[in-house]
């Protein structure tokens, strides 16, 4: 049959090159590049098929290691209404992906038969790629994969992760947007320099942002993005890449976030806030430096509550209090942030397990989903009655609840709620910060974080470990919770977790307490334990 010289082509063109088992984690796979070729390749296969199962509507893959180095990479597959792929197919795409050469035929067949798709039907799906050297081959395997079951592959190049999403969601329902970049500029920056219109720069906000690219995507989109906003927002950016910039290496979010160090690459001047993204451009986190060279972060659970009480004010001056707004946070949140939402915004939080699929399932139980990760992976999702109530009170609403609907309604095209966004993210900060007339530091004013400690440590197999409590709660190996409850009792305010990571061969040790020495020290206590 022609699917025979399908898979002779793939053993030919795609071959599995090596024996080391690959999982379909936290953010789908994710290893050195030189060993993905097959797996994407069989990824596209497998869009194919879950297009078909979806009747022929369109999924994304999506080629990238996010924060990771230059030398890994990674592959994603995004699902029609541009979230994540549905969990029960991971363990397909883990079994498609570690098979041999010889039986990926009969293991296909058994898929198309497992999950019942009719392969006559249409299928279409976008690839989107970051900037890795390694990206370009690793989209055209996808490619290849995509044609091989008579798919329609289109790809986009390098675009963001949340772009990818975005156009995916578009492409599906017409009525979120135009599935393109340029229909990515016109709803996300277009709303902002809507709702720039409407609030002139007063107080104490300037709109001075510098902004650190991770020598990624994200820096060369906004390079974009800066031509066209007329001067509401002034964007300094750095580590776009050039100069001999690596991607992530000493740079971006992640490294700003685990080791509470400025980035290198980037000019300070004291109390100039700068935003710092990660390689893929799905990920914020905002800092300064003060006059005495210290930093100071304002990460994801920051952010979540500058969004989440400011479109608290909005539904408040709106008069629509019944629609309910939550937030949803991780064990990784900071413990002074859940304190400050729920004693002083007076706003119901869940915490869920890390990985956004998780938050973001958690976060459309509200009417008014605020879901961040405290690395800045996050975003806010408003239901359909959500967007109904505010579109009608903005239209037959008295004046002022009618400009409160307004300005909420183009927060809502503001927002990308697919996935976490950092340049849909970035304009919604200064959108609150601009309608505040806030500089940073009355930001940072909000709450005191708890000092905090990261580490990871590696062992010989991390699915040793098990949590349970939104992996608050190590439940084996036996013993190992007593003697973290036993150090975290030890540490005023201290708190303390593992977990095994869902996206790198370590376990992670986190720990907060009342002072850093304390905080580094009941890090160091808990990795001991798990070692
Ligand atoms: P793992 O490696 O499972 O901890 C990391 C992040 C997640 C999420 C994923 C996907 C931390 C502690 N963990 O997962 O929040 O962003 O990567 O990129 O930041
Ligand atoms: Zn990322």
């Amino acid at each position: 049959s022609s699917l025979r010289v399908v898979y002779a082509f793939a053993r030919e063109m795609h071959p599995k090159t090596s024996d080391v088992f690959i999982q379909y984690g936290t953010a789908g796979f994710r290893t050195k590049a030189n060993l993905l070729e097959h797996v994407v390749y069989r990824m596209g296969l497998l869009a194919v098929i879950r297009s078909r199962v979806k009747n022929g509507r369109t999924i994304g893959i999506m080629i990238t290691a996010s924060h990771n180095l230059e030398p890994d990479n990674g592959v994603k597959l995004v699902d029609p209404d541009g979230e994540m792929l549905e969990q029960s197919w991971e363990e397909i795409a883990t079994r498609l992906a570690n098979v041999s050469d010889n039986d990926l035929e009969s293991t296909t067949e058994q898929v198309i038969k497992q999950v019942n798709a009719d392969m006559a039907l249409k299928a279409s799906v976008f690839i989107g790629m970051d900037t890795r050297y390694t990206s370009p081959r690793l989209a055209a395997a996808a490619a290849n994969g995509v044609i091989a079951l008579k798919g329609t592959p289109k790809e986009f190049g390098i675009v963001t992760t949340p772009q990818l999403h975005f156009c995916v969601k578009c492409r599906n329902d017409n009525t979120y947007g135009t599935p393109t970049e340029e229909g990515y500029y016109e709803k996300i920056v277009g709303a902002f320099k809507k709702v720039c219109q409407k609030l002139p720069v007063y107080g104490e906000y300037n709109t001075t942002l510098y902004v650190d690219g991770a020598n990624g995507v994200g820096g060369k989109k906004l390079n974009i993005i800066r031509k066209s906003l007329d001067g509401e927002l002034d964007l300094n950016l750095y580590n776009l890449g050039g100069n001999g910039g690596k991607l992530n290496l000493n740079c971006g979010a992640d490294f700003v976030k685990v080791s509470q160090k400025p980035p290198v690459g980037v000019e300070h001047a004291p109390f100039q806030r700068v935003a710092s993204l990660d390689g893929d451009g799905d990920r914020i986190v905002y800092y300064y430096i003060d006059d005495k060279e210290k930093m100071h972060l304002l990460d994801g659970d920051r952010i979540a509550t500058l969004l989440a009480s400011y479109v608290t004010e909005l539904l408040r001056a709106a008069e629509a209090t019944h629609l309910k707004l939550g937030l949803v946070q991780t064990a990784y949140a900071n413990g002074a942030s859940t304190k400050y939402i729920t004693e002083e915004l007076k706003v119901p939080v869940s915490c869920v397990k890390t990985g956004v699929k998780h938050l973001h399932h958690a976060a459309l139980e509200y009417d008014v989903g605020v879901y961040f990760e405290a690395n800045g992976h996050g975003t806010v999702v408003y239901s359909a009655e959500a967007k109904k109530t505010i579109s009608k009170i903005a239209e037959e609403g008295e004046p002022e609840q009618r400009k409160a609907a307004q300005l909420l309604l183009d927060i809502v095209d503001m927002t990308n709620e697919t996935v976490g966004d950092a340049i849909s993210d970035l304009f919604l900060v200064e959108t609150v910060l601009r309608a505040r007339g806030q500089n940073v530091r009355q930001w940072l004013a909000a709450y005191t974080d708890l000092p905090c400690r990261q580490l990871k440590v590696t062992v010989k197999d991390r699915n040793v470990i098990s949590t349970s409590d939104a992996e608050r709660l190590c439940t084996s190996p036996a013993g190992l919770q007593a003697r973290v409850s036993a150090q975290a009792a030890r540490h005023g305010s201290g708190r303390a977790f593992v977990r095994a990571s869902g996206t790198e061969d370590v376990v992670r040790v986190y720990a907060e307490a009342d002072t850093q020495e304390s905080a580094d020290k009941l890090a160091a206590e808990v990795a001991q334990a798990v070692f």
